[in-house]
């Protein structure tokens, strides 16, 4: 189901990194108010409720630590969690496809979202999310197209896999696979993850170790 093997050193280092106190550093609202970019960065890109919040903290080990809700719409800025030694951040994104959002709100959310992605120099990688349920939607090929011509690399992670049967899992898991397959930014295989059940979160865990040694 997972692909692109990890060394056990890795997973090793993956867990080591998430073991530490990752904290909250600042909320932007805007492509203004951003922390100067000094420092690798991985954000969490996807449609709203997709689990963007909830796998961040899954990945620290703090339930609470970005806020989750059922409502989409819940995060409204660019959120960044940092290491103690300040050595990487994590980004929890607004998410997008939102259609009940008032439009306005919708457009603000987009603009930052879109400039952000395409613009920030130290963003390592972005990790797509894509809901086990549902697969690749219109709004997410928007988000694809845009990275994929900024260059920036981005890889896909399946979430809420504890929602889907096993059957339904490996065929959205392959149709993914697939689609992404065509986009030149895709880097090659998708994670699959279950924030609830704990599911491939080590995998994550290991590939942003790993992406942290190749770029050191
Ligand atoms: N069963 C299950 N539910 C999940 C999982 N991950 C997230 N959820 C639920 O999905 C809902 C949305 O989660 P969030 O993490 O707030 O989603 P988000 O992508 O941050 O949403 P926005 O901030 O609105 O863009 C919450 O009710 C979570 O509890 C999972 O792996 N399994
Ligand atoms: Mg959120």
């Amino acid at each position: 189901m997972q692909d692109g093997a990890l060394t056990d050193d890795e997973i090793e280092a993956g867990r080591l990194i998430f073991t530490q106190a990752w904290s909250f550093s600042r909320g932007s609202p805007d492509l203004e108010h951003l922390p100067p970019d000094d420092r690798p960065e991985i954000a969490f890109a996807g449609r709203s409720n997709v689990g963007k919040s909830t796998l961040l903290n899954a990945l620290v080990g703090q339930r609470q630590l970005a806020r989750a809700s059922n409502t989409p719409g819940r995060t409204q800025e660019l959120n960044f969690f940092t290491l103690p030694a300040g050595s990487m951040y994590l980004v929890d994104m607004p998410g997008y496809g939102f259609a009940e959002a008032p439009k306005d709100k919708v457009a603000a959310w987009n603009k930052v979202l879109r400039g952000y992605l395409a613009g920030r120099r130290t963003l390592l990688r972005v990790f797509v999310l894509i809901d086990a349920r549902h697969g690749i939607k219109a709004a997410d090929n928007d988000i694809l197209a845009l990275l994929d011509s900024a260059a920036v690399s981005y890889q896909g992670v399946l979430t809420k896999a504890d929602k889907v049967s096993h059957a339904e899992l490996e065929k959205v898991a392959q149709a993914t696979r697939q689609a992404l397959g065509k986009h030149p930014a895709a880097y090659p295989g998708i994670i699959v993850t279950s924030s609830e059940k704990n599911l491939g979160i080590d995998i994550l865990r290991g590939t942003i170790a790993r992406l942290l040694i190749e770029n050191s």
